[in-house]
């Protein structure tokens, strides 16, 4: 039986991750971080009682601000494989608290990979590390492969570079198996609620239960390339059984832009919206509702607008990535559309909302 670390357990990527492991067979231990309220809604479902004898599913305090703690939770565990999903995820917080996000994102893998190093371990344990689309920032070549160079656009993008090296360099000077996984954006039920996916599909539903009127966002021509997080948890997977320590670009190869998405989710439940003005006078308005439920929903109302306080001080305009290393050498490729993953998203939450009424 292997067994697996994973920080940031209680994530949306720890979630699909813990429960592939799982599947496989694995012994998973989960570092969760100490909160007043509960954080561990997207794990309860696979949480076994600490009293049942080899519960294969077992939680730790620490945080990855704190390398005592880890040295301590790696030495007691003994991983095979560990999987740092662990941050300060989210891109425009990340301009509020800097420094905070250099030190979990950035240092936090140091931290491992010394942990690793101090245990003597480095021949017995593999660490991927979960790096981002967000490294490239600007967009200087099209799509973006793990040959194209970055040019980070947020104090998040560049902690994770950070990290990125340091993965690199640990692999280089130490022989440790130390692997990058450069993500671009996945989404699923399971995101965080102030993720522009998430938050679009929530307030669609809560528009069309009558909960909420309208839905205010930044800058609808970013363009993402969006996949499912269920399929990027196999592939981090596929990252670390390789034969050798290496660094993959995850992707779907397809871009969209933000006023696409929330189009869509609003035509899952029969809403169909148009845009017009420009800029920060940009509105999305209902020109037809084909779902006879919604009675209180009329052609001519504004249900987008725009709100300059989602803009960014630095922006990352366009993200499209070239998986083909990973399809060839790991033979992983996405395997949900992004309209199955809107449909999934929209139909969730409405179910969700419907439930609480
Ligand atoms: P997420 O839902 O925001 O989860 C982040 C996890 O990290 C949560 O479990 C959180 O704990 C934990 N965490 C935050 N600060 C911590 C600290 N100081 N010490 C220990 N744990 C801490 O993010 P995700 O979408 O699952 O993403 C997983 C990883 O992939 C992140 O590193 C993210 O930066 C990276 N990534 C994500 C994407 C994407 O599109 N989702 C793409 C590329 C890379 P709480 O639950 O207590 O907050
Ligand atoms: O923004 C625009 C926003 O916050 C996407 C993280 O998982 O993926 C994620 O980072 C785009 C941006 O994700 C709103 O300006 C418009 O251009 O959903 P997001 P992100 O910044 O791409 C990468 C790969 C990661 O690594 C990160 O951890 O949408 N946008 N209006 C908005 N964004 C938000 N959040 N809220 C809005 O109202």
């Amino acid at each position: 039986m292997k067994t697996a670390l994973i920080t940031g357990v209680t994530g949306q990527d720890g979630a699909y991750l813990s429960e592939l492991l799982l599947k496989k067979g694995y012994l998973v231990h989960g570092i969760k971080r100490r909160s007043s309220s509960f954080n561990t809604q997207r794990i309860n479902h696979l949480y076994q009682d600490l009293h049942t004898d080899n519960a294969n599913f077992q939680l730790h305090y620490g945080d990855l601000s704190d390398s005592t703690n880890l040295i301590r939770i790696i030495q007691e565990t003994q991983p095979d494989e560990i999987y740092n999903l662990a941050a300060m995820s989210h891109v425009k917080v990340s301009f509020e608290t800097p420094e905070y996000t250099a030190n979990v994102d950035g240092i936090g893998v140091l931290r491992l990979l010394e942990a690793v190093r101090l245990l003597k371990m480095t021949d017995k344990t593999k660490i991927y590390q979960a790096s981002t689309s967000e490294l490239y920032g600007s967009d200087q070549a099209v799509p973006q492969n793990e040959k194209t160079p970055f040019y980070p656009r947020s104090p998040y993008a560049v902690a994770k570079l950070f990290a990125y090296w340091t993965i690199i360099n640990y692999r280089e000077a130490y022989g440790m198996f130390a692997s990058n996984g450069i993500l671009f954006n996945h989404e699923s039920p399971l995101r965080g609620e102030t993720f522009v996916t998430r938050k679009i599909t929530m307030a669609v539903a809560a528009i069309a239960a009558g909960k909420q009127q309208k839905l205010f966002l930044g800058n609808l021509d970013a363009k993402r390339d969006w996949g499912h997080a269920k399929d990027y948890a196999e592939g981090m997977w596929r990252i670390l059984q390789h034969a050798k320590p290496d660094d993959f670009v995850l992707a779907t190869g397809i871009t969209t832009t933000v006023r696409e998405f929330a189009r869509q989710a609003f035509a899952v439940l029969g809403i169909a919206i148009e845009f017009s003005g420009e800029g920060v006078n940009e509105k999305g308005i209902i020109s037809a509702v084909s779902n006879t439920e919604f009675k209180h929903l009329n052609e001519g109302d504004e249900v987008i607008t725009i709100d300059e306080r989602y803009f960014r001080p630095t922006e990352v305009d366009l993200l499209i990535g070239d998986a083909s290393k990973a399809h060839r050498e790991l033979g992983w490729k996405p395997t949900s559309t992004l309209s199955e993953i809107i449909a999934e998203m929209t139909n969730n939450d409405y179910n969700l909302i419907k439930r609480n009424i």
